[in-house]
This record gives structure tokens, sequence and C-alpha cells, in this order.
């Protein structure tokens, strides 16, 4: 059995960090320990041996405001493995009407180039008897997380009603809730108003989704799934009322998770006044980049503990295509790249500076989402029988950001002229080394869907407010009673 030996490092996991080798066999960790003998050996001294990282959050090839985002399941990963970020997790979107099996298998039918592994969480679009029916076998099917656009009216937007009937299914099904929580109608008003107004540039887009947009809906998304009983997961929580509702939420027992991205955490809303258009248009993403308050919020939340995830929300458009919105900032196509970037820029913003230590680091960036969706200790861990998905992070060893460098295939990177440290030496996507010191070697095609299992019992248990909608007794029939 061809053995890899990695040698010399400190492995470091979201519980503790210590001097050990580990060996990969057939795509798996087998052993860990001291001064470890037998095979090829990557040399892992002064770094550190950690999970590879997971982003819970890409959009790969998705059909999106008449248009596609631009980096594929072959471009996304091969830049994922590259910045040390061994599985993603993208999301299906179903068209109107369309089925979730039969959109799940378009899916499929993308990724099978992927370089990395990858899982998927399901987006409710529309609500119907047949979304209802088809969400039992997407979650035999391994799909078990169902995300819900509180925005974008008109398209992907589902209302309160529906929401609540999708998240009681899920709770029934043992599944998460997802939500993008931004008022849809609320911002709706707002965008009409600024192009009545003539605010038609990419600072309007900011405008149109201030902060309490995104606190009430995160508030009401929570006390929705509370009466539904479903554990919820909030996306790209990017300001302060946001993270507060989710504080606020963990504190009274409930099992709420917030995810800012590496982008709220390091750019702020300066970049939509930079006099280019296209620089300005080129950050257009929804929630907006917010203030050095929220990003001051967000970076406590992360070291708390009350925020439990970085991803990157990788949904990528070339200039050309954001260029679609001049004149008009509402069809400026939302999202920024970041799948590349997210480890040495979590790495150089957060560890470097002190703010987190290199545990919280492994926690936010893979433990920590492999617990949520239950693929724990299968991802996220350097434990014996873990897929040998890892990243030996140099930490002395650095780079200039630059778009004319990276994987991504668009032509420009939000975080272009970035310094960063703690670069990896060494990617291997379950035991394959697929990145040697910048140097990508990974295969297209090597990378595979991971099933994961529902887990009802817990969430029946979590349930406080279940009989909220069960049968109610009959207490009161016919006329009252007089005489009494
Ligand atoms: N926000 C974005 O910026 N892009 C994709 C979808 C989303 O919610
Ligand atoms: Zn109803
Ligand atoms: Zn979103
Ligand atoms: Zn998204």
């Amino acid at each position: 059995m061809a053995s890899t030996i990695i040698r010399n490092g400190t492995v470091v996991t979201a519980d503790l960090s210590y001097k050990a080798d580990v060996r990969v066999e057939n795509g798996v960790i087998t052993e860990i320990g001291p001064n470890l003998a037998g095979g090829e050996v990557l040399d892992a001294t002064g770094c550190y041996v950690m999970p590879g990282g997971i982003d819970p959050h890409t959009h790969l090839e998705m059909p999106f405001m008449g248009t596609y985002s631009a980096d594929d399941f072959e471009s996304g990963t091969r830049a994922a493995l590259s910045g040390g970020t061994t599985m993603v997790v993208d999301f299906v979107l179903p068209g109107q009407g369309q089925g979730l099996i039969d959109a799940a298998q378009m899916w499929h039918n993308k990724s099978g180039r992927a370089h990395c592994d990858y899982s998927y969480h399901m987006a409710v679009t529309w609500w119907g008897q047949k979304v209802w029916d088809e969400m039992e076998d997407t979650v035999k099917a391994g799909i078990t997380s169902f995300k819900h656009f509180m925005a974008y009216k008109g398209a992907l937007m589902v209302n309160d009603d529906e929401m609540f009937h999708s998240f009681r299914r899920v709770g029934d099904l043992g599944g998460v809730a997802l939500v993008h929580a931004e008022n849809g109608d609320v911002v709706a008003e707002l965008t009409a108003k600024l192009l009545a107004e003539g605010n038609t540039g990419p600072e309007a887009h900011a405008y149109s989704r201030p902060p309490a947009v995104e606190g009430e809906a995160t508030n009401r998304a929570i006390m929705i799934a509370d009466m539904a009983g479903v554990p919820l997961y909030v996306v790209h929580t990017s300001c302060e009322e946001a993270h507060e509702a989710i504080r606020r939420a963990r504190q009274a027992g409930k099992r709420v998770w917030g995810e800012p991205l590496i982008q709220h955490l390091t750019l702020d809303e300066s970049e939509y006044f930079h006099p280019d258009w296209d620089h300005a248009a080129r950050r257009v993403m929804s929630p907006p980049f917010r203030n050095k308050q929220h990003q001051d919020s967000l970076w406590a939340g992360l070291q708390s503990g009350s925020l439990s995830c970085v991803a990157t929300d990788h949904c990528a458009f070339t200039t050309a295509q954001k260029r679609f919105g001049v004149g008009n900032f509402s069809k400026i196509p939302n999202g920024t790249g970041g799948l590349e970037d997210r480890l040495s820029m979590l790495w150089t913003h957060g560890v470097a500076t002190g703010r987190l230590t290199p545990e919280e680091f492994v926690a936010v960036t893979s433990t920590n989402i492999a617990k949520i969706l239950n693929m724990y200790p299968r991802k996220g861990a350097v434990l014996v029988g873990a897929d040998a998905d890892l990243v030996v992070l140099d930490p002395a060893l650095g780079k200039t950001i630059t778009a004319a460098r990276q994987q991504s295939a668009i032509d420009y990177n939000v975080f272009e002229g970035q310094e960063v440290k703690g670069l990896p030496r060494y990617v291997l996507s379950r035991g394959q080394v697929a990145v040697t010191e910048g140097k990508v070697t990974s295969r297209e095609g090597h990378g595979r869907f991971v099933p994961r299992e529902a887990r009802p019992s817990v969430n029946r248990a979590l349930a406080k407010w279940k009989d909220l909608t069960a049968p109610r007794p009959v207490v009161r029939t016919g006329i009252p009673a007089t005489g009494v």
C-alpha cells in the first residue's frame, strides 16, 4: 500500500496543537504519531498540518441575474485547492416549477469536473406540493440543508408562509434550514426609490441594502425557525444587527449559526465610492460591504464563538458581466470571488494579528461546518480514519494577491495587492498531493460528491415550539352556556 508521511509538522485541530507526523494511505489518515517511517515524505518542518479548508458557501456556474457565474466546478475547485480549501458546498438552484431531484441532477452533471470533494445545499426557490414531496428524497440523496432567499423579490424570494412550511418540513426530515437574510420587500422599495432619484451607480447598491434590512430578516428567520423547530444557519452575516440577533438566539439555547464572509471581514464600504465604476461594480454583492464597526463586530463574533464559519459566497462575474449594470446598479450581477484567498486572508488578518488562535482558525475554516452539516469526522478532522484532505500551512510563505496569477476564471481579484502570509506548502485532496508551494497538480474529475445524513433526533429534542404546529385541543364549541 503506497504510503505518504507528512513529517515534522505541528498538527493543528480545532481542539489542540501538537508535534506529530501523519501517515496517509488510500486517501485516508492511517496513523498519527512521532517519527513515522516508510513511504514518500512531505517535509512539514515549520508548518502547521491542518484539516483542509471547507468553504460552506459557493455558487459555481450558477444561472443568476441573466447570466452564469464565471467559475465552474473545474476552475472553482482548482482555485479552492490552490488556496488550501479541499471541499466546497455549492447551492443547487432549481428553476421556478422545477423539481428538486431534477435540479440536483443538473448540479451532478456540472460537478463531474471538480478537482476537490464537494457537497450541496438545496435552495428552496419556490414552494408547492412538488417541493414538499421531493424534500424527502433530496435528504435521502444526501442533501440535508435547505437554503431560503428572503431577498431577490420576484425571482428567488420566498414569503414567510412558504418559509414556515418549508422550515417545518426540513425540521421533520432532520435537516438544517439556511437563510439569505435580507428583507426583500424593503430592498425592492429602496431600489426603486434610489433609481427614481437618479442614483444609478454601484454605490447605490449599498444604499439599497442597509444593515437594518439584514437585521430585520435575521430576527424574523430566527423566530420562524424556532416556531418550526428547525436548526438555522444564517449565511453571509455581515453586520452587527444580524450578529446581535444570532448571539441572542444562541444565548437563549436556540441552535442558530452565523457565517461571516472573508470579504466582509476585510473589505469595507469605501470600495463602493471608488471613482472607477468597474472597481466598485466588481465588489457589488449582497449583502454589501459594511463599515469598520460592523467588521469589528464580526471579528468579535469569531473570537467569542457567536459566529461559527468563515465562507466566501464565491460567485464570480467578469468585468464584462458586471457592466450589464451600467446605468442601473440593480442589474449588476451580485457576487464576488474569494475561494482561492479565504485561508491566507483569514490567516493574515486573523491569526497573524492575534485575533484568532490557529485552533480557532481551523474551527471556523473547516471543523465547525463539518459538524454543523454532519460530515465530521470524515471531513474537518485530523484523525485516523478521516479523509486525508489536508493543508500543510507555512506561516512564513507569503505572496501579493493578484489576478494575474490566480486560478479563478475572472479578470480581477477583489483582494488585488493584498500582502498575505500563511500559504500552503502542500495541499492534499483525499491523499493526492494537489498543490506544492503554489504549483497546482490536482486532477480534473478527482472530486467526489459527499452525501450527508439527516439528524432527526437532534432536531426533535431542540424543537421547543414543536407542538405549536400540532393539532390543538378543541376547548369550546357551540354557544356559550347561560345561567351560570
Ligand atoms: N449574493 C451574492 O452576492 N451573490 C450570489 C447570491 C447572493 O446572495
Ligand atoms: Zn399554509
Ligand atoms: Zn445569499
Ligand atoms: Zn450565496
